[in-house]
């Protein structure tokens, strides 16, 4: 009896821990792309399609979430597809943004469509975005942060979506 309590004990315990990886996974979403910028903003003093571009992530749970490995790619309408893996050690607290732009990323997003998808460590598809035409400065956001996607004509890499 005191063995069957407890693995029961175990099952229950390791149930929640998937829920909790789950449910940590969910909560990381590609919030905002600007992928024809016309503006420094990276502020760098350089205005450019390879230097300004960004993708943003957003943490939309109630947890600090660790996305180290995970990799981002850029997937369509290029003959060589661009990769980069979030360096080790880079959390998104609760609420929080990081901004990623294409000058340390090398993943670009062509101006007449393209397609941003990032993966966890183990290779699962933990958000995308597809889209087919841009406008200069406007980016692809999602209104409220982590909600519906539409667009913006402010955007706002690192800060919460306009
Ligand atoms: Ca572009
Ligand atoms: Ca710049
Ligand atoms: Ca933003």
């Amino acid at each position: 009896m005191t063995e069957l309590k407890y693995t029961w004990k175990y099952l229950i315990s390791l149930i929640c821990i998937i829920m909790a990886v789950v449910a940590a996974d969910a909560n990381i979403v590609i919030n905002e792309m600007l992928a024809n910028p016309a503006s420094d903003w990276n502020r760098n003093g350089e205005v450019g399609g390879m230097d300004d571009e960004f993708v943003e992530l957003f943490n939309a749970g109630q947890d600090p979430i660790d996305i180290s490995g995970y990799v981002m790619k850029d997937t369509v309408f290029r003959s060589t597809p661009g990769e980069y893996t979030i360096p080790n050690g880079t959390v998104v607290k609760p609420g929080g943004f990081l901004a990623i732009f294409v000058s340390s990323s090398g993943v670009f997003q062509g101006n007449d469509g393209d397609c941003i998808k990032l993966f966890d460590p183990s290779g699962n598809l933990v958000d995308e975005k597809e889209y087919n035409s841009t406008t200069p400065d406007v980016s692809f956001a999602r209104i409220p942060d982590g909600g519906k996607w539409g667009n913006s004509t402010t955007p706002t890499p690192g800060e919460a979506n306009k």
